[in-house]
């Protein structure tokens, strides 16, 4: 497969730019090899710089639902441009957005919208410090909200562990007030408030997952959360800018039916665009400036193009029948998948919740970060090259998440299921 031009993309943008990338997954270091510089996409399509097309399930990690460059979402950009792109005052599109939100996120009766899911965590997280005037905060190990200095918290293991920074540049004295406990393990969490008590402002996590694979709660964890969480006064977010309006129009908390009391959202409530937004309860969203003392500003916050994008992608998936062919479509591809290792007998473990999935190489059961962390990385590489070779892109690694969108044709499932059983033949 042809790929010189994106070679040379990536030399030269390396000269400019920290890893010729501008976020670090996309640079290809989990899987080796150079990045593909995308030319445009189109639906369920990418195409690369080098005239190769491939059926996409990175999504923008997550936003395109609708698939590439929607023309309902890219006309509307459109028009809302020739409006103006930004006026740092308020507009009527992001009450429009903010009231789509409240109406079908069970956990938010008051939404600020920011730019990324970054800021989402991290403002979420001040307000929670705010609100309960308590510096602790408990996360999951494994998951991943963004790149706030204190959630950069290495991961722990077994009971709490008081995180040490993971990334250069954080202090250890940020990430000391951050514990962190496995998932699926509510009596990890009991231990870690019994040994903090009335010291812990929140507990913020993914419902399901989505940066170790996909690892969805067992039945009934979110649900001694949500009870632990009341009992002990600790704010408890979810953290759904992956999952939310994803695997249900309301996100996991309506999947699994458990409220908590902030949601962080992102991704699909842009369109494609640059979004974020975090909400809750009104007694804790009155806190947020101006109404309260917890500052959080910023400069494109609901700017009329990304919000425009956002309404047009929630609209559309407000849809009857929008979840059941995501669904369908995603349980085709996983039962494709399943068959392909089954056939093959390579030890995997599948994971799917709705239209996100992931296929781990490990004999495993994969329930936490830990399990996760067994999978043979080398052989992800593997099935990897192996399907960009064949004309599919999937995450270029194994702790990252694979979606399918309401774009994706029967006929991609099936080329996309013919290609893994090629390589997954061949699998060293
Ligand atoms: P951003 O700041 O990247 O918009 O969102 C951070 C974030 C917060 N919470 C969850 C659950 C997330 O998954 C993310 C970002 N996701 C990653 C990939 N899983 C974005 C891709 C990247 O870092 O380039």
């Amino acid at each position: 497969m042809e790929s010189s031009k994106s070679l040379a993309a990536w030399q030269k943008s390396q000269q400019f730019i920290p890893g010729g990338v501008n976020s670090p997954v996309r640079n290809f270091s989990k899987v080796g090899g150079h990045p593909r510089f995308i030319a445009r996409g189109e639906g369920s399509k990418i195409y690369d710089i080098d005239g190769n097309a491939y059926v996409d399930y990175v999504a923008s990690w997550g936003p395109l639902v609708l698939g590439h460059a929607h023309p309902s979402i890219a006309e509307a950009i459109g028009a809302a441009a020739l409006n103006g792109t930004s006026f740092g005052a308020p507009t009527t599109l992001e009450t429009e957005l903010a009231e789509i939100i409240v109406n079908a996120v069970p956990s938010i009766e008051k939404v600020r919208l920011v730019n990324s899911g970054t800021e989402a965590t991290m403002s979420a997280i001040r307000v929670a410090r705010g609100y309960t005037g308590r510096d602790k905060i408990l996360k999951i190990d494994g998951c991943y909200h963004g790149h706030v200095d204190y959630l950069l918290a290495k991961a722990g293991s077994g009971v709490a562990t008081f995180g040490l920074s993971d990334s250069g540049g954080v202090p250890e004295d940020f990430a000391r007030n951050t514990l962190t406990v496995p998932f699926n393990n509510p009596d990890a969490v009991r231990e870690a408030v019994a040994a903090n008590p009335d010291e812990i402002a929140c507990l913020i996590l993914e419902p399901i997952m989505g940066n170790m694979g996909i690892i969805p709660p067992h039945d009934g964890y979110l649900n001694q959360l949500r009870e632990i969480t009341e009992e002990h006064g600790i704010v408890l977010i979810f953290d759904e800018v992956i999952t939310g309006f994803r695997v249900a129009y309301g996100g996991a908390q309506t999947y699994y039916n458990v409220t908590p009391d902030m949601t962080c959202l992102g991704k699909i409530i842009g369109g494609g665009l640059p979004v974020g937004a975090y909400g809750g309860k009104r007694d804790i969203m009155q806190c947020v400036a101006p109404e309260g003392d917890v500052y959080q500003a910023g400069t494109l916050s609901g700017n009329p193009l990304a919000v425009t994008a956002g309404i047009t992608t929630l609209k559309r998936l407000a849809e009857p029948g929008t979840y059941e062919q995501l669904e369908t479509r995603a349980a085709a591809l996983a039962d494709g998948l399943a068959e392909a290792t089954q056939k093959h007998d390579i030890d995997a473990w599948h994971s799917r919740v709705g239209s996100m999935l992931m296929l781990y190489f490990t004999p495993e059961t994969v329930t936490d970060a830990d399990g996760a962390r067994t999978a043979d990385t080398e052989r992800f590489e593997h099935y990897f090259w192996g399907l960009v070779q064949r004309g599919v892109y999937v995450a270029p690694s194994q702790f990252e998440a694979g979606f399918v969108s309401l774009v994706h044709s029967e006929d991609d499932i099936n080329k996309t299921v013919q290609a893994a059983t090629e390589v997954l033949g061949n699998l060293f």
